[in-house]
């Protein structure tokens, strides 16, 4: 999807126009992947955009770089701040907005300690990832023949910028196989997650999701999800969830922020029920919460102003 610009960028303490928020080709990130980012949405309310649990992305912004082993020079409260400041400046209701700490010019090779952190944050409009019917026609997925990292390779709770690499080449695998998006397992066989999202599978009447352990990013979707469905009297289990789990799935579903609650409708050809009972309770309890149109998680959904 090409990226519509919008008026400014946040850099490094200001905001700078869209066309000058640049930097060197010898950005030690360009090179080495060491940058860490976060994926938000601000959905319009009737109060202006409402930013979905912006300071719990903004935790775990923080959180990637200590994974990383590096520090970020401001605040979580400052980039919580900034983020509103430039949604704002956008001037959009609504919009995707993707905060990145990244390892500036200055230095280079695999040494990461001398390296100065950058920090831009910037935002545009963007639809559901997976289009705007995924929904109720869901979304063909493959089993990706890419193993999610290793805990012990590219830490997975990270939301390293090269980690990234690996959900590319299962993107492109599944879509160059005619599918619409990749279920990735951990290297022991057990479900992970999706390339940019968390998967849920029902069966037997409770909503399964894998943990943190099997190499899913924790995603804050998925958390809003889980808090939703008990809400709804759904049980939720976040436990280990088997290749078979998947095939013999009551219904299943993916989660994030860009892709919102997204159905599956088949995984490896093999038919999942679509768009599923729960699904669609989950996806309209969902857009309610992050729209402010649910009272019991108004702190949840933080205005620009
Ligand atoms: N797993 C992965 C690998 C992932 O990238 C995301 C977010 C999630 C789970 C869900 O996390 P959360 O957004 O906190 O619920 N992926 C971001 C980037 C997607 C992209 O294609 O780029 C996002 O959804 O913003």
């Amino acid at each position: 999807m090409p990226i519509t610009p919008t008026p400014k960028i946040w850099m490094n303490g200001e905001l700078v126009d869209w066309d000058k928020a640049q930097v060197h080709v010898l950005t030690h990130t360009l090179h080495y992947g060491t940058g860490v980012f976060e994926g938000i949405r601000a959905y319009a309310t009737a109060d202006g955009p409402s930013i979905f649990r912006l300071t719990e992305h903004i935790k775990r912004l923080f959180e990637s770089a200590k994974i990383l082993g590096f520090s970020i020079p401001y605040t979580v409260d400052e980039l919580v701040q900034a983020t509103k400041d430039t949604v704002a400046s956008t001037g959009l209701d609504s919009c995707y907005v993707r905060p990145l700490a990244y390892l500036g010019y200055g230095e280079m090779g695999l040494n990461t300690l001398p390296c100065s952190t950058e920090v831009a944050i910037a935002c545009w409009p963007w639809g559901a990832l997976l289009g705007d019917e995924a929904v109720t026609k869901g979304v063909r997925m493959k089993i990706s023949s890419w193993t999610r990292h290793d805990h012990n390779t590219m830490p997975p709770a990270a939301k390293t910028v090269g980690n990234y690499v690996n959900s590319s080449l299962a993107k492109v695998e599944a879509l160059k196989a005619g599918y619409d998006e990749a279920i990735m397992l951990a290297p022991n066989g057990l479900v992970a997650e999706c390339t940019g999202e968390n998967i849920f599978v029902a069966r037997h009447g409770k909503l399964l999701t894998p943990p943190l352990s099997a190499g899913a990013l924790e995603g804050i979707t998925q958390s809003t999800v889980g808090a939703l469905a008990k809400d709804l009297g759904f049980e939720v289990q976040v436990d280990n969830i088997a290749r078979s789990d998947l095939y013999i799935a009551d219904e299943a579903f993916v989660c994030g922020t860009a892709a919102e609650v997204s159905s599956i409708n088949s995984i490896d050809d093999r038919e999942i029920p679509c768009p599923g009972p729960m699904t669609l309770a989950m996806s309209e309890a969902y857009l309610a919460t992050v729209r402010r149109e649910n009272p019991k998680y108004l702190d949840w959904c933080e205005l620009t102003i």
